[in-house]
């Protein structure tokens, strides 16, 4: 806090600005400014890098305005804030982002025109952070978003991973993984604040006393200590506040061990900096599977460990007794990946405050709240006792100390014995664990999933006892996007049309777009509505040609299947369709076939055998569609690498068909069938997370639907699922699967598919066989449907006006009243 009163008095009476609405000579003087004299370079040897950085550095002043501003209101309000918690973020390039949110877009493309830049150039520069895995991470970029845009006073706290998700490239048509290196040209949008840092604990003992007044005092005497500071990203909402999201680094407290220097010993002498660093080297590539490193469980603790520390910092600072910390901060869980937090902040109460246990435990209770993200069994975490213990000892003792009392509370309540080894934090079949989900809910004051429907099957299923002992606890905030983003952002054409017929309402209440209705059956509404899905489709195809030399043809249905490469999502099952329909016209039967581009992206963990197999699959498909004659009038096959979210915004405004087919009961919400629909293309999916809330929302002959139910897919596992006599008696299945292993996909290989082919005619764990009628049957309907366009074009824009649920402020609007208890607090 600064004591300078000459320095507060400024501050006071020059009240900081807008950072909004800058004019042209604004934008361009700044520009120049931060080009010359912010990095030093004269126009001479200036890189299109430089431009990008300077543009960069003189936009973040501006969101830091709006920062600082938001600043002084929450404080005047005294607000109730919220600190996000989560071990991955995906926020994509920031620039065009806040040039749309300080609505300077038009004005700073004219400042550069001026000096005869191209800001599309320069935006084009970004490496975005990938931060993240995939729908879990983009997720948390899009609350931030939106927390920002209505006020919440919040800060999202995450890990600042010097390497973020590894870049895809294909070889040989083989995913290969390159390292991935954002920070290499700098970071112009994070600040870091050397002073804002905590040192974390790990390993040794704990020792256990008396002191005078009889209370147990424990001291955990560690055998590391490591060192966390602070960067800070500001993030700005739609012309309202800014938040920060404040990542962790690591990096050892001693930089230098003086010691072995002087014995002459440099390698040591820096060894243990470079050990103490590895903490946040680099991402876990794993999106829903667990890879249950002893590095993974330090770094979850680590980013806690700071985070907590820093909260309370902030709660103590402003004269607050932690009493009333809960009252003060909700603190939300996005997944377990943060839930050690549940002991941490115990520990923090107890040990080192002198909390008496069951106020902590109040406390405790009050200020989590948990988002589960997965049913998927292989994604739940556990730790290994062993290793918790090993790493932190005295949070294990904490752990064990919070079971007893569950426990005895549970025998109270008269549970069997079942029941309650089956709640238990500790799972003691086989090598003794912790349950982190458990330790999540008991910690909590609120549970929810991301859908209706995975909400209902969490308390259903994985949660079953604890939503019996607390109903009240558990609840649904369905997931959202970041609609600003995902369509004014990245598909300008149609924003543009639709902010010409009812203005810019839906940019800050996207329900507003049900004020399209009346366009609907409007012949000529459809045609611009239909040229602009051309351009994007255009500009993608030009993108696809560059990257993988394949070139579409953009007047083709668009069918797009792109997210992380999972079986249970079942890029393979599109993949057996589009065998069938290479089939079809192979065998003189496939008139009826509407021309389509398929076009796959993402990635797979680089340890995922099938889901790797399942890449090389598709390539060899393309490969031999692309180059047979035959069929390549009417079929073409791309497998788009290295998806992320830059790629993402170029990929959905050019979609004509969303491929969400995921098996029933699987896919918690999905966030990418929001993004397609929302610019226009059609879905065909399954019942499964939010798509039977999309489809309920745009109506159900605006949605393709296909397959089995979650309980229809539980009741064929029951009775027991034979996949090969589905593959007997369905002819064009057989000639289907049969080719997978002929060798014609893989120069005479017969055996590269096998596994693969294996898999589906012996256990078939997703039931794509069960499915594959269905499918085939709904792709037909497909392309019926498009060979009328205004049909189509109908149907894309009866999805779209009817988005308005899907958009992140609503989810956050939800987290807000029912669990967090906030009060939105917006600067304009
Ligand atoms: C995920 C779910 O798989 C996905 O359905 C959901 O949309 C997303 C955000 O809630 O979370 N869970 C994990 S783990 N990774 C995901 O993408």
């Amino acid at each position: 806090k600064t004591q300078n009163k000459n320095i507060e008095d400024y501050f006071t009476s020059s009240k900081p600005g807008s950072g909004l609405d800058l004019s042209k000579e604004e934008i361009k003087k700044s520009f120049l400014e931060k080009l010359f004299y912010g990095l030093g370079r004269i126009p001479t040897v200036a890189t299109d890098n430089d431009y990008y950085s300077a543009l960069a550095l003189a936009v973040r002043d501006w969101v830091f305005r709006q920062y600082v501003r938001s600043l002084e209101e929450y404080a005047e309000q005294d607000s109730r804030g919220v600190a996000y918690l989560s071990a991955e973020y995906l926020p994509g390039p920031h620039l065009g982002n806040n040039l749309l949110n300080l609505s300077i877009t038009k004005t700073t493309r004219e400042a550069l025109a001026d000096l005869d830049l191209d800001l599309d150039k320069i935006l084009e520069q970004e490496v975005e952070p990938g931060l993240g895995n995939g729908g879990l991470g983009r997720l948390a970029s899009c609350y931030l978003d939106s927390m920002a845009t209505l006020g919440v006073p919040s800060i999202g706290y995450g890990i600042r991973y010097e390497f973020g998700i590894f870049n895809q490239t294909l070889k040989d048509g083989w995913q290969a993984e390159v390292t991935d290196k954002w920070l290499h040209y700098g970071n112009p949008w994070e600040v870091v604040r050397p002073e804002i840092a905590f040192e974390v604990k790990f390993g040794g003992y704990t020792e256990h006393k008396y002191d005078s007044n009889n209370k147990l005092q424990v001291n955990w005497i560690p055998d590391s200590e490591i060192r966390g500071t602070a960067y800070d990203t500001p993030i700005l909402g739609y012309r309202s506040n800014g938040i920060i999201m404040r990542l962790w680094s690591a990096e050892a407290i001693e930089s230098f061990d003086f010691a072995a220097y002087n014995m002459g010993d440099y390698y040591r002498a820096v060894e243990k900096k470079m050990r103490s660093e590895n903490i946040t080297k680099v991402l876990y590539p794993n999106d829903e599977n667990l890879s249950g490193k002893e590095l993974r469980l330090k770094q979850q603790y680590f980013f806690v460990s700071c985070s907590l520390q820093d909260i309370i910092r902030l709660h103590l600072l402003q004269g607050r007794e932690l009493e009333n910390f809960h009252e003060k901060f909700n603190i939300q869980l996005n997944d377990t990946h943060p839930s050690i937090a549940v002991a941490e902040l115990m520990r923090i109460l107890v040990d080192i405050h002198q909390m008496e246990w069951d106020e902590a435990w109040h406390v405790t209770r009050h200020t989590f709240a948990y988002t589960n993200h997965t049913l998927l069994p292989e994604a739940l975490e556990k730790w290994s006792v062993n290793l918790l213990g090993r790493l932190l000892p005295r949070h294990l003792e904490i752990i064990y100390e919070i079971n007893s009392r569950f426990l005895n509370e549970l025998r109270k309540q008269n549970f069997s014995t079942e029941q309650i080894s089956r709640m238990s934090l500790i799972d003691d079949r086989g090598e003794p664990s912790i349950r982190m989900a458990h330790l999540a809910t008991v910690g909590s004051h609120k549970v929810n999933g991301v859908s209706a429907l995975h909400s209902r099957l969490l308390k259903s299923m994985v949660l079953q006892d604890f939503a019996e002992l607390w109903p009240e606890k558990f609840t649904n905030v369905t997931n959202g996007v970041a609609h600003r983003r995902f369509l004014a952002l990245s598909n300008p054409g149609l924003a543009d049309l639709i902010t010409r017929k009812i203005g810019k309402e839906w940019l800050t209440d996207l329900s507003a777009l049900r004020n399209l209705e009346k366009f609907a059956d409007d012949k000529s509404f459809q045609e611009e509505w239909r040229n602009i899905k051309f351009k994007n489709k255009e500009r993608l195809t030009a993108l696809i040609e560059e990257r993988t030399g394949v070139k579409l043809d953009p007047s083709m249905l668009f069918d797009i299947h792109v997210k992380r490469i999972h079986e249970y999502k079942r890029q393979h099952l599109k993949v057996l369709h589009i065998l069938s329909l290479y089939l079809r016209l192979k065998n003189g039967k496939g008139k009826d076939i509407s021309p389509t581009s398929f076009i796959f992206g993402g990635k797979a963990a680089p340890g995922y055998f099938m889901a790797k197999r399942i890449i090389k699959l598709i390539t060899a498909v393309a490969d031999l569609i692309n180059n047979d004659p035959e069929v390549n009038k009417k079929l073409k096959v791309v497998f788009l690498p290295n998806f992320s979210v830059k790629l993402a915004q170029q990929v959905y405004p050019a979609a004509d068909l969303s491929e969400q087919i995921s098996m029933a009961g699987k896919e918690a919400s999905g966030t990418g069938n929001m993004k397609f629909s929302l610019n226009g293309a059609l879905t065909i999916g399954t019942l499964d997370g939010a798509n039977v809330e999309i489809r309920e929302e745009v109506g159900e002959k605006n949605f393709f639907l296909f397959g089995l139910t979650t309980e229809e897919v539980q009741e064929t596992k029951k009775a027991g699922y034979h996949p090969y006599r589905i593959y007997e008696q369905n002819n064009d299945l057989r000639e289907v699967m049969d080719f997978l292993i002929s060798g014609k996909l893989s120069k005479g290989d017969k055996e590269l598919f096998r596994p693969i082919y294996d898999n589906l005619l012996q256990q078939d764990p997703y039931l794509l066989l069960k499915d594959y009628q269905s499918y085939i049957e709904a792709m037909d309907e497909v392309h019926k449907t498009w060979k009328d366009q205004n049909e189509w074009a109908k149907r894309s824009i009866l999805n779209v006006i009817n988005m308005g649920k899907f958009s992140s402020d609503r989810s956050i609007s939800d987290y807000c009243e029912d669990i967090w208890k906030v009060e939105t607090v917006k600067v304009v």
